[in-house]
């Protein structure tokens, strides 16, 4: 058997009665017809509604959790659990056509990818628009860290690899920011990463997600990967607003011959925030040459 052939599916799965059956045939459906050999592994995770006995009736693996861990929290365990290296994750509310996984499989394949994101930019694509405000902000912090142009920072349907994302497991969201966080250590450690237009259809049942709650998560994770990885793209912006006025005021106290405090305070200030960050970058740099060394 190539291990080239062998595909874990894992699909988080939080109250969806409605559509975790379907999910699970339509992807016996897709995978069946294709060479591939696969495995789709279900994270009941502390549903209080029928998806367990749901579960039940289709042909999956199930990981069934009393209690709630999280949609991040899920695919860990999910991916951890799986016997292959090629991890795919998708939904199980009726969002991500299922055939899509076959292009995503392609073009990993082919292109000897660490990871693959079906980008919801196809023909056909419903993302509610009181989520657009906040998608725009992260995608443009995240482009603003990465110097790379994503065009879906946190879409659910994706094939990785799995000994590729697991060294960036401590550092991942166990919640919502799980997509987003992988797409961003990825991206600040310069893996292969491709993105595919995919359409994104109409959700069966109610989101899971809390806008407030989730996108306060979203930048606390984002600023978490920034500190461990790019922390220079914080601290140097930050040291320069006080290294500017410290600078400015210097030059005005030495024309009228007479050095204050305020522009010494100021440069000062300025040369420990950066000091900080240069340290944080170097801790970085250190660790990932042990990571490599380990490896
Ligand atoms: N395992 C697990 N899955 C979850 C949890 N919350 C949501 N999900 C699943 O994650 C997927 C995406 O959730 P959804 O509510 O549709 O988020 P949205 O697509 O961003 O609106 C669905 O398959 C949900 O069942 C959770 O707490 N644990
Ligand atoms: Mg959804």
């Amino acid at each position: 058997m190539s291990i080239n052939n062998t595909i874990s599916i894992i699909v988080p799965a939080h109250n969806e009665e409605k559509s975790i059956y379907t999910t699970i045939t339509n992807l016996h459906k897709v995978m069946g017809q294709t060479e591939y050999t696969y495995e789709i592994i279900a994270v009941n995770d502390g549903s209080t509604d029928n998806t367990y006995e749901e579960l039940q009736k289709a042909d999956a693996q199930v990981i069934h959790n009393n209690y709630n861990l999280g949609y991040g929290a899920s695919l860990k365990l999910g991916i951890r659990h799986s016997n292959f290296d090629t991890i795919v994750i998708t939904d199980a509310d009726g969002t991500y056509p299922e055939e899509e996984i076959l292009k995503l499989l392609d073009n990993y394949f082919i292109y000897n990818c660490d990871m693959v994101v079906g980008a919801r930019t196809g023909e056909n694509v419903n993302i509610p628009l009181i989520r657009k405000p906040a998608k725009w902000c992260l995608t443009t912090l995240a482009k603003y860290l990465t110097r790379i142009d994503i065009p879906d920072l946190n879409s659910g349907l994706r094939v990785m690899k799995k000994t590729s994302v697991i060294p960036f497991f401590n550092v991942i969201s166990p919640g919502f920011s799980f997509t987003t966080t992988v797409t961003l250590a990825l991206h600040c450690n310069d893996y292969l990463v491709r993105y595919i237009p995919i359409n994104y259809l109409k959700r069966q049942g109610k989101s899971k997600i809390k806008p407030v709650r989730d996108t306060i998560d979203f930048f606390q994770k984002i600023f978490r990967i920034v500190m461990y990885f790019k922390p220079l793209k914080i601290f140097a912006p930050i040291a320069l607003i006080p290294g500017f006025f410290g600078l400015v005021f210097l030059i005005r106290d030495l024309i009228k011959m007479n050095l204050a405090q305020t522009s010494i305070l100021m440069l000062l200030t300025s040369f420990m925030i950066l000091s900080i960050g240069l340290l944080a970058d170097l801790i970085d740099k250190r660790l990932v040459i042990i990571t490599n060394i380990e490896k």
